[in-house]
């Protein structure tokens, strides 16, 4: 009876010890599974060279954070976190400085010890968002000192020093000085109100708008923490293709609660409004910007909205688009609608996103030069807070497009970015595609608007035109799996976005590089062969999708598979034969000086140089021109022969990302390791579908039978 009665305590107590352990577990925001993705870029796992680290954190021992200011406070939270990780040791916090050696983090007003570290007239040029991280010594001892004049700066302080760490960085001497160039960095979610989300690959909505206010998902702080982690400080919150009811007060307070966890993390949240919200939801008979019953309706709406959310960021706004209401339906323009709403936020400091993405055929038949035309008359027009968000292309996010000719052509207005970190037209969940050389292929475009030099990068961020305001939008890619964005390596897509909009001259290498080693690792050979897959992911998906200037050519609806056949019944510029004008003569849109002009859009020399197919670029080719089958190229192969090239090369380049990734095997962690094989072998599949579709398609006009024989 005795044993039996010890042999039962033994068990419970086992029984209980297992129980704490699994309650410990819960505490710590380590996920179940070790490696499925959801840490992101922000492991923190100790690296497999301890030694260096510890080197650096030789005399480092402690933390000198100031308490009492919420941000500080995660900036506290996340250092702890961060460094306890990476250290594989805790590291104790103060606030004043004892005699050890510290890193030491504050802005001049929350910190004491900071204006004794530095100059406080060189810490003001860095502004709100700015900071220093500067090695230096504090009574003979080693200090790492982290300084901003607001508590956001602090906090991409401690992000950059973490990257630093994560990426075994040398810690010794540093000397870093970083502003972000562009104001407003924002992702925009098209997130619907029932939890789906237009053009997502990664799940359902992350917003819990059901269950607000009550509920709060802690999966919205892991969030707040990755944006801030790379500079992100604007949400979107909800589709462009908007419901009126994000305006009920039912929604705004719901919004209110999300508002106040990304706060602390310098994040605001902004809503996408439909212009018909006054009838929809406030029984007025028109929303017509020039009446001044609805001007008094979005008034309100926004004290409303400002009383709940004091720093709301404003409206973007997708007008008289794809069945979206807008300002025209009064005969009034985009400046007027904007204008009105402008108004309305202006007392708050809001600011209104007005998106350029129109295209009205019965303004001009090629759909590239619609916005432009609607748009550059009304350049001066628009109130000091409204932003126009243009596309990078002037089609709608293709694989490959030459740069918007907005962008350049309106000097008085300050014109915002919109890329797309989602996949829509990139392989969606499924395909490797690492996006930052395309982005940075439109933002090192050189428009020569004012002469060469005038950089795409230059006009968003306010340099080239003296704008005081400046933005660019990510169309997120988040959402409810596991891993946020469906395929592990659409991650490195949300982290370059967030790079560049806090630094466009940052390369797609080193993006890519950071990247790497915080979410795969730090081992030479992983990052290597990780870099050299990533770095011809893009042009693959140009090659074995559209090769050579050619654009738009998915399937209807879901934009995934090839369609090079399909012909929409109700919009010429819904069907794919629009955009390739395949016949018996040959492939290619006619945008030169003798087909649409659409070359007369872009400045000299851009203008004259793409008007001919011998000076266009041939990435360009067949956006610019319409030539014939055997249309001899720079290569001496007929064009025909080149664009099977094309397709046949993008094939081979997933063949060689399959390979390069096995090899990787033994050294990533298997959960991860096996769903990127997997993808990859989709990927793979739809690639060859890609080119064998395109080719037999193409093929019947150019005449050659199999093109692969
Ligand atoms: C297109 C998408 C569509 C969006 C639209 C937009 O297919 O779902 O609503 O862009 O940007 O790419 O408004």
């Amino acid at each position: 009876m005795g044993i039996v009665r010890r042999k039962c305590k033994l068990y419970s107590s086992c029984l209980f010890l297992i129980n704490c352990l699994f309650v410990l577990a819960g505490f710590f925001p380590r996920p179940l599974l070790a490696e499925d993705g959801y840490r992101l870029w922000l492991r923190y796992e100790k690296g497999a060279r301890p030694e260096l680290l510890s080197h650096y954190f030789e005399h480092i021992t402690e933390l000198v954070i100031p308490s009492g200011q919420k941000t500080l406070a995660v900036v506290r939270e996340e250092l702890c976190h961060g460094l306890s990780g990476l250290l594989g040791k805790d590291l104790p916090v103060t606030e004043s400085i004892s005699q050890k050696g510290a890193v030491v983090l504050g802005t001049p007003k929350t910190s004491a010890v900071v204006p004794k570290l530095i100059d406080i007239s060189e810490l003001k040029s860095c502004g709100t968002e700015g900071y220093i991280i500067r090695s230096v010594y504090h009574d003979k001892r080693p200090v790492i000192l982290i300084a901003a004049n607001e508590p956001a700066g602090v906090l991409y302080g401690a992000f950059h020093f973490l990257r630093l760490v994560q990426t075994e960085q040398p810690l010794n001497e540093l000397s870093i000085r970083e502003e972000p160039r562009i104001q407003k960095r924002l992702l925009n979610h098209w997130d619907n109100l029932d939890g789906s989300i237009e053009r997502g690959y990664a799940g359902e909505s992350i917003w819990n708008w059901k269950n607000l206010p009550a509920d709060i998902d802690p999966r919205i702080r892991d969030y707040a923490r990755s944006n801030a982690s790379i500079g992100i400080n604007g949400t979107v919150l909800n589709n462009v293709n908007s419901q009126a009811k994000i305006l009920t007060s039912e929604y705004i307070e719901k919004a209110a609660v999300i508002a106040g966890i990304l706060r602390p993390y310098g994040i605001r949240i902004y809503f996408s409004v439909k212009f018909t919200s006054p009838m929809e939801i406030g029984q007025i008979a028109t929303a017509d910007p020039l009446d001044p019953q609805v001007c008094q309706w979005w008034k309100e709406k926004a004290q409303e909205i400002y009383r709940v959310i004091p720093d709301f960021g404003g409206f973007l706004v997708k007008a008289y688009s794809e069945g979206q209401p807008g300002p025209q339906i009064y005969g009034r323009s985009h400046a007027d609608g904007a204008n009105m709403l402008a108004d309305a936020l202006s007392a708050h400091g809001g600011i209104v996103m007005w998106r350029s993405f129109v295209y009205d055929l019965s303004i001009d038949s090629d759909r590239t030069k619609c916005a432009y035309a609607e748009f550059v008359p009304l350049d001066g027009k628009f109130a000091s807070n409204v932003l126009i968000q243009t596309k990078n292309g002037p089609v709608d996010f293709q694989p490959r497009e030459p740069f918007n000719p907005l962008f350049g052509s309106m000097p008085k207005t300050p014109l915002m970015m919109e890329l797309q970190i989602t996949q829509e037209y990139t392989g969606q969940g499924k395909h490797l595609v690492y996006l930052a050389p395309q982005w940075k292929e439109v933002l090192d475009a050189d428009t020569y608007a004012r002469g060469p030099g005038t950089l795409v990068a230059g006009i968003i961020d306010g340099t080239a035109e003296n704008h005081t305001i400046s933005g660019i939008a990510g169309v997120s890619g988040v959402g409810m799996d596991r891993n946020w964005t469906g395929h592990h390596f659409s991650q490195a897509n949300w982290y370059a976005f967030g790079r560049l909009a806090w630094e466009p001259a940052l390369t797609s290498e080193q993006i890519a590089e950071e990247w790497i080693r915080m979410t795969w690792s730090n081992d030479p050979e992983v990052v290597e062969i990780i870099q050299k897959i990533m770095a011809g992911s893009w042009q693959a998906c140009v090659d074995y999708m559209t090769p050579l200037g050619l654009h738009h050519l998915m399937a209807a609806g879901h934009h995934y598979g090839p369609g090079p056949d399909y012909v929409n019944p109700g919009r010429a510029d819904w069907s794919s034969t629009y955009y390739h004008k395949a016949d018996s003569k040959g492939i290619g849109f006619d945008r030169s000086e003798t087909g649409s002009n659409g070359v007369s859009q872009y400045f000299p020399p851009l203008r004259q140089l793409w008007n001919s197919p011998r000076t266009c670029p041939e990435k360009y080719l067949l956006w610019f021109h319409h030539l014939p089958w055997d249309y001899r190229m720079a290569s001496g192969l007929t064009l025909w022969k080149e664009l099977q090239a094309h397709y046949q090369k993008g094939v081979d380049y997933v063949n060689f990302m399959q390979n390069a990734w096995s090899s990787l095997n033994s050294k990533i962690d298997p959960q991860r390791f096996e769903q990127v094989r997997n993808r990859l072998a989709m990927q793979l599949e739809n690639a060859v579908e890609w080119r064998d579709t395109s080719l037999e398609y193409f093929g019947r006009f150019a005449d050659q039978g199999d093109s692969r024989k």
